[in-house]
């Protein structure tokens, strides 16, 4: 199919008249992403799942630093939905964010939008997905932003590199599973296979003739980037007989660390050096689930193998590496606490210390009551979650158009609060008044400028688990984590604020806080969420309205030409 190059001609100028200012440095690339149904075969059956292009993992966007992308999503599959470049700030430009009817409805089927994805600090591995309902299960890709021209990578140019992508696969249908766990109000169908490229690999059935190899030459020092795509499970990840040495999170470098494992969560990337320093054989690369609540999931093991190039006989064994036990959270909290931003003259990092905004949050999955108990969640009610117990409710008119319209009315509400409506022991046993949240879409409106501070309170409510919290719109910094209840006077005397990573998604400890902060530099509407998609659906979510600042730069940028309709607008 070719597509009217006319068209990429009007969006560049559309870009260049609406957008204002066209950086002088910074190539741009033009995509095509065509959105259709695609039969594939894992598990030993067929089924049509949702792609970009026919292929899982979708293409690979590879730009350098300081780039522009457009990306034109012609939908041709069965029903409407949006995509997101996650990780990628987007100065000023929330019109091409894309999470459904925060930042724009869904592209309706048989048409297309562009969206145009500015590249500005990031460097290393961010991902794309889709960001409607459950349909980014199959609808996902790398992002790989090299280095710009003149500069080079903080450590020795590696000789090649290798994108590994952890996923989810469903012998159902997506959609049809969380609309009937929605509808029912219990847990969704857990996955039947974690996937490394799309592959279940050796551990499942009718898989082992397909499972994902990645060829190296022995000696050779490769940049694997790591991305976890997977839906409702952080993951540990680790490489038989294979150190890994981490140099980048999240699209900014970090203090190399030498590790066994990672734990890596889902909406996270991780850059890892690997060199092919063994005798020449085949290793099995492994992920697996780190769950530490009490809760249903899937707890099988996705493998690829790493295999030498060479002649020599294929080993009779292949070593398998050590992956710390499901609800490790010792193992978990040993890796991420080693995590700390690179921090030098070449990447320098700019912690906020004077904070004017400061929110604390507590993380919960709650009940909605049903009536007479009709429901397939706990006591017979239908499982929720929230934010400081407001469970969040989708409008079906775009966060952004009613806010730069100016037409909120009955859209959103601007009363999120800073702070949990009760004070208890958040890590105990909880009170019966926050089991229940309100409903509604209420968010925050923030000042340019102003330095934030958000500290999530992980709570026991239902079930207590580490939560992957992910900022649209920014990176930041990770200041601190702690166990038990975030204590104002003497949690913050253990902050770093020296070499904070800096971030896009984060795992709350269970039953403990993660600090945050960040300069609100970028006007725009801004969704804040749970990563376990099961946790986003049922209300983990809410949104974070930065406001202009007084100079054209510090302006939200105009629409484009052309928006996706909302229905009912
Ligand atoms: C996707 O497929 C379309 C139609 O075949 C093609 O024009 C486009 O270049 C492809 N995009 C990528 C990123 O490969
Ligand atoms: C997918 O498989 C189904 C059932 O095997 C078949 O009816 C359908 O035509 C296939 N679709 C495509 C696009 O090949
Ligand atoms: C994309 O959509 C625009 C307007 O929405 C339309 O003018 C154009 O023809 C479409 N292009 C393709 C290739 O479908
Ligand atoms: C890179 O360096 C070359 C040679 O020094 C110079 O001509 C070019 O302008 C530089 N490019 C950028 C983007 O700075
Ligand atoms: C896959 O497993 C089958 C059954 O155990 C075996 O016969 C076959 O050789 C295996 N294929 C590969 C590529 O390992
Ligand atoms: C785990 O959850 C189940 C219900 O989902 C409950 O019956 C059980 O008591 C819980 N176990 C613990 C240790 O909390
Ligand atoms: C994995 O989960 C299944 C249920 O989904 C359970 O039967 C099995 O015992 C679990 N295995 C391990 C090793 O936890
Ligand atoms: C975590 O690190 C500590 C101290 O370095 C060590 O004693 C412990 O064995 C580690 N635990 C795991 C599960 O790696
Ligand atoms: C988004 O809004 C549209 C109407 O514009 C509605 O059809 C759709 O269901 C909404 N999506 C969600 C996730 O609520
Ligand atoms: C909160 O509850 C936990 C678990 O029961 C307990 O270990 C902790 O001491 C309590 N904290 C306070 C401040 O009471
Ligand atoms: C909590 O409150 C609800 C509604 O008021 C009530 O039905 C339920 O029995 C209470 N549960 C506990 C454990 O107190
Ligand atoms: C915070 O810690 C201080 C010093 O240990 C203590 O006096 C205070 O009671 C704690 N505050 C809360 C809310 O637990
Ligand atoms: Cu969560």
């Amino acid at each position: 199919m070719e597509f009217n190059k006319m068209s990429w001609v009007l969006a560049f100028l559309g870009f260049m008249f609406l957008g204002g200012i066209c950086k002088a440095d910074g190539a741009t690339h033009f995509y095509d992403f065509v959105l259709k149904e695609t039969n594939f075969t894992r598990l030993c059956s067929t089924k049509s799942i949702l792609t970009v292009n026919g292929s899982l993992p979708g293409p690979t966007i590879t730009v350098q630093k300081g780039d522009t992308a457009f990306v034109n999503v012609h939908n041709q599959g069965l029903y409407g939905l949006t995509m997101h470049w996650h990780g990628v700030k987007q100065p000023r430009n929330p019109w091409s964010d894309g999470p459904e009817n925060i930042t724009q409805c869904p592209i309706p089927v048989g048409t297309n939008f562009t969206y145009e994805i500015n590249f500005s600090t990031e460097e290393g591995t961010l991902w794309w997905h889709a960001h409607s309902d459950w349909t980014r299960a199959t609808v996902y890709g790398a992002i790989i932003i090299l280095p710009a021209d003149n500069t080079t990578y903080p450590f020795a140019t590696p000789d090649a590199q290798e994108t590994l992508i952890l996923g989810s696969w469903f012998k159902g249908d997506v959609m049809e599973i969380i609309e009937d766990a929605l509808a029912t109000g219990g847990e969704p169908n857990i996955s039947d296979a974690f996937t490394i490229n799309g592959q279940p690999g050796d551990l499942y059935t009718c898989s082992n003739e397909t499972t994902y190899r990645w060829l190296v030459d022995s000696g050779n020092t490769y940049l694997l980037r790591v991305i976890n795509a997977v839906m409702n499970e952080e993951q540990f990840f680790a490489i038989a007989d294979h150190n890994l040495r981490v140099v980048a999170q999240d699209a900014a470098y970090i203090k190399p660390i030498t590790t066994p494992y990672i734990m890596i969560t889902p909406g996270q990337t991780m850059d890892i050096l690997v060199t092919a320093n063994q005798p020449p054989s085949h290793y099995y690369i492994a992920s697996t689930s780190f769950v530490d609540g009490n809760v249903t999931f899937n707890n099988s093991t996705t493998t690829a193998i790493l295999q030498y190039n060479g002649n020599y006989s294929t080993p009779s064994t292949t070593p398998f590496p050590t992956l710390p036990d499901h609800d490790d959270d010792t193992a978990a909290e040993n890796f991420t606490k080693q995590v700390r931003a690179l921090a030098s003259e070449d990447h320098p990092i700019s912690v906020p210390l004077n904070i004017s905004t400061s929110m604390y949050i507590a993380v919960s999955i709650n009940e909605r009551i049903c009536a007479n108990s009709s429901c397939a969640g706990p006591d017979g009610n239908a499982l929720s979650a929230s934010l400081n117990n407001i469970s969040f409710q989708t409008p079906s008119i775009s966060v952004l158009q009613a806010y730069y319209g100016g037409n909120t009315n009955g859209v959103y509400a601007t009363n999120f609060p800073d702070i949990p409506p009760y004070f208890y022991n958040f890590t105990g046993d909880f009170a019966n008044n926050t089991l229940y949240p309100s409903f509604g879409t209420r968010v925050r409106m923030i000042n340019y400028g102003e330095g934030v501070e958000i500290v999530f309170q992980g709570t026991s409510v239902i079930a207590a688990e580490n939560h992957p919290m992910h900022l649209h719109g920014f990176s930041f910094y990770l200041v601190g984590t702690g166990s038990g209840n975030f204590n104002s006077t003497t949690s913050p005397t253990t902050y770093n604020l020296v070499d904070p990573p800096e971030v896009n998604t984060i795992g709350v400890p269970k039953n403990g806080w993660a600090a945050i902060r960040f300069v609100a530099d970028n006007p725009g509407v801004w969704f804040m969420h749970c990563h376990l998609e099961r946790h986003s659906s049922w209300g983990m979510d809410t949104v974070l309205i930065v406001r202009n600042g007084n100079t054209s730069e510090s302006t939200i940028r105009g629409p484009p030409a052309y928006m996706p309709p909302c229905s009912n607008s």
